[in-house]
């Protein structure tokens, strides 16, 4: 006889685990429990992983996991024997119920993101499954925020938060929230040392008995002017590997763009769709929400060799320099008697750097009088965006350099940049360098 309520308090006794001694064929194995066809037990078990994973105190973690379990079966899954024949009747219709959908009976084989990571991983026998692990916080994180920013409105966490950040911008109750989360979530990983995030004025140094290899840049939540009007949002992040944990300093996460490890971005949109590059091509996943899992969706992203469309904040033109000028001009009125580019701009980098991916085009944020900078922040909007960008076969160019060159002296910097399709960057790369010789 399987009891349903044993198997459970299996899997939870599995999950009787601190996240920091969570090891690459653990995480396979959770893999395993959660494609077992039984959902509500799958929901648990995905629950409780992210119980261990944000709490690195070990009451904390079996409290949450036995207060978890008890609520779960309150709603009848708990102690459902399939064996007996009262609970037979429940029970299939519980499991029938959730997965007769025309769409799961064709999905047999998914290739999720730790499965495909894992895949990466096994490439390198080396490897010690840390960067799977690190990554899987990510994702949590990125869950976590999805559903908050899906229930923003519900909830009422959408507004001021009375606080200002770094960038003396006004925070919002969703950036707080999300910076926390993920402050949290990588910490508890185990494997972080430095993390830099946008809403932070000092970088964080992880606590030596909790530290691991790895510096994590991130904005939790950019584009955060458009959160109150529901337009796409989105987390970026770079990993950077330091040298030393032991006596880590700032210089670990000052290097250029060129040095990290991987990048991407989770956007909050319609649906939601994380863009990764471990440094081998870009992959895009969208969450499953009936699973919790996100599944490779964009295989091997490449950017159009040349696209249609510009996007860049026009009300800033009369500030703009003569190259950026000129460029925009000729998207409007080609010279070569080709078609105008369309304009499209959001207004979250995210959203639009997406875009500028699928679709081809340029993305541009440059400097002008007021600002000659720009506006983006080098360590985790310039490059992890250009990463993702050079990845997919494009370019990102800084109106002087190879924007993954440049070397940040502080923390949250900013730079122009110029972003998207080879042959576009090349057009705006000529007109600069034009500019510089008549200097
Ligand atoms: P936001 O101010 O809404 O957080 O750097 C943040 C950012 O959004 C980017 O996501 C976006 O591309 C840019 O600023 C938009 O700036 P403008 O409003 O100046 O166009």
């Amino acid at each position: 006889m399987w009891c349903l309520g044993s198997w459970v308090t299996n899997c939870l006794t599995v999950l009787w685990v601190r996240s920091s001694t969570i090891s690459g064929p653990y995480l396979q194995r959770l893999e395993l429990l959660k494609c077992l066809a039984i959902p509500r037990a799958r929901n648990l078990v995905t629950h409780t992983l992210a119980s261990v994973a944000f709490s690195s105190d070990e009451e904390v973690v079996w409290h949450g996991a036995t207060e978890l379990f008890k609520s779960n079966t309150i709603d009848g899954v708990g102690d459902i024997d399939v064996d007996d024949e009262d609970d037979n009747e429940v029970n299939e219709s519980l499991i029938i119920g959730e997965m007769d959908h025309a769409a799961d009976a064709h999905r047999t084989d998914l290739m999720t993101m730790t499965r495909f990571v894992l895949n990466e991983q096994s490439k390198y026998p080396e490897s010690r499954g840390d960067f799977t692990i690190l990554l899987s916080h990510i994702v949590l994180g990125c869950k976590f925020v999805c559903s908050a920013v899906n229930k923003a409105g519900l909830a009422n966490i959408i507004g001021l938060a009375g606080e200002t950040n770094v960038q003396g911008e006004e925070q919002k109750k969703l950036d707080v929230l999300s910076n926390e989360v993920f402050i949290k979530a990588l910490v508890s990983s185990g494997r972080t040392c430095i993390l830099v995030s946008e809403e932070d004025e000092e970088a964080t140094f992880v606590e030596a008995s909790k530290r691991g290899r790895y510096c994590v840049v991130f904005d939790p939540l950019d584009g955060s002017s458009n959160i109150d009007c529901g337009v796409s949002i989105g987390t970026i992040f770079g990993i950077y590997m330091v040298n030393d944990s032991h006596e880590p300093t700032l210089d670990e996460v000052l290097q250029p763009g060129k040095k990290m490890l991987a990048a991407g971005y989770c956007m909050y949109g319609s649906s939601c769709t994380f863009v990764l590059s471990t440094g081998s091509g870009v992959h895009g996943f969208t969450l499953d929400p009936s699973l919790g899992e996100f599944i490779l969706t964009h295989p091997d992203i490449k950017i159009p060799k040349k696209g249609k469309i510009y996007s860049v904040n026009e009300g800033n033109a009369k500030n703009w320099d003569g190259p950026t000028t000129k460029y925009v001009e000729k998207c409007k009125f080609p010279e070569d008697g080709s078609s105008p580019k369309s304009l499209r701009y959001i207004g979250s980098m995210v959203a639009d750097v997406h875009r500028t991916l699928l679709y081809g085009g340029v993305f541009l944020y440059p400097g002008d009088k007021k600002s000659p900078n720009g506006k983006l922040r080098v360590l985790y909007e310039v490059f992890p965006m250009s990463f993702l960008m050079e990845q997919a076969g494009g370019q990102a160019f800084t109106g002087r350099q190879r924007a993954l060159d440049l070397v940040p002296k502080k923390i949250h910097e900013r730079s122009p940049i110029f972003l998207g399709s080879y042959d576009d960057v090349e057009e705006i790369k000529a007109l600069y360098a034009a500019e510089e010789k008549k200097e």
